[in-house]
């Protein structure tokens, strides 16, 4: 179990997950808490959704199974498997990259098996069930995106031989987890960090004084990012076309972005163009 990548104090049952990381689909058990905690967070983050959440977004989300409680992943992956020919795998928690990368490239989400504690609605840091489910899954259900995750998947295995992770693991931090797109000329979150976070969906699509950049791959995999606190920057695309047409550049610009001295998080940097 080379759990030796992973960052310490993780919560989940390491002990208990298989070579590829992931738990017998029995293994889960959620209480009436669970559920009523999944139904709270389900119930405020999709009051927020309206005029700040991608349209691809909503759509998926309404397809899937989340109203009643911790979705079931059984029911979930047939849904997915259906729209994408993706299903979701329970795992404890954050996996070493490498796995990550693999169960991506044959289109299997991870998905925590664990729910956050009533005092920890706010904020979490390490992923549950609410931000992998509802946060990545809804996008999931679109073709594009679905497409551009397994390359990314795939590019991870090529990314990790030549020593590259930390450029790709900016461009999924900046553009899957905190992605903002463009619709009818306004501006909408689709990452999961933004969608599972009452906060950070205020702050990405409302707040002022915060950097948001027209999507460049260079900038992206040359920019740092904090990982405990609201983002400094954002970057936003016109379509999931853009994001996935990028992917063509990767293998040349990793290396680069690999050697480069990475732009500290919230710096501004030459040729940035802001929105
Ligand atoms: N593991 N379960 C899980 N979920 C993630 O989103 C995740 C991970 N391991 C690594 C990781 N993300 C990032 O470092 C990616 O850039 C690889
Ligand atoms: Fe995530």
């Amino acid at each position: 179990m080379d759990t030796a990548t992973l960052p310490g104090g993780l919560r989940g049952d390491y002990a208990g997950a298989r070579a590829d990381f992931t738990l017998a689909p029995g293994a889960m058990r959620f209480s009436a808490a669970d559920d009523a905690t999944w139904r709270l967070l389900h119930r405020r983050q999709t009051a927020l959704l309206p005029g700040r959440a991608a349209t691809p977004l909503r759509d998926g989300l309404a397809r899937l199974p989340f109203g009643a409680g911790v979705p079931d992943f059984a029911h979930t992956s047939a849904v997915l498997g259906a729209a994408t020919g993706w299903s979701i795998v329970p795992v404890p928690g954050l996996i070493p990259d490498h796995a990550f990368f693999d169960h991506l490239a044959e289109r299997r989400f991870p998905v925590t098996n664990w729910i956050r504690r009533a005092e920890e609605l706010d904020y979490i840091v390490e992923p549950d069930i609410f931000h992998d489910a509802f946060g990545h899954v809804p996008l999931l259900m679109q073709p594009e995106f679905a497409g551009f995750l397994r390359a990314y998947g795939r590019l991870g295995q090529q990314a990790a031989r030549i020593g590259a992770l930390a450029p790709l693991a900016r461009l999924y931090w900046f553009m899957v987890e905190f992605g903002l797109i463009e619709e009818d000329g306004d501006l909408r979150a689709y990452g999961a960090g933004i969608l599972s976070s009452a906060a950070e969906m205020r702050h990405a699509v409302e707040q002022l004084g915060v950097r948001r950049l027209r999507f460049d791959l260079s900038r992206v995999l040359r920019t740092a990012y904090a990982i405990d606190d609201l983002q400094p920057t954002y970057f936003v695309i016109r379509d999931f076309a853009e994001l996935f047409g990028a992917m063509r550049l990767l293998p040349a610009l990793l290396p680069l972005a690999r050697d480069a001295e990475p732009f500290p998080p919230g710096a501004a940097a030459p040729g940035d163009v802001e929105l």
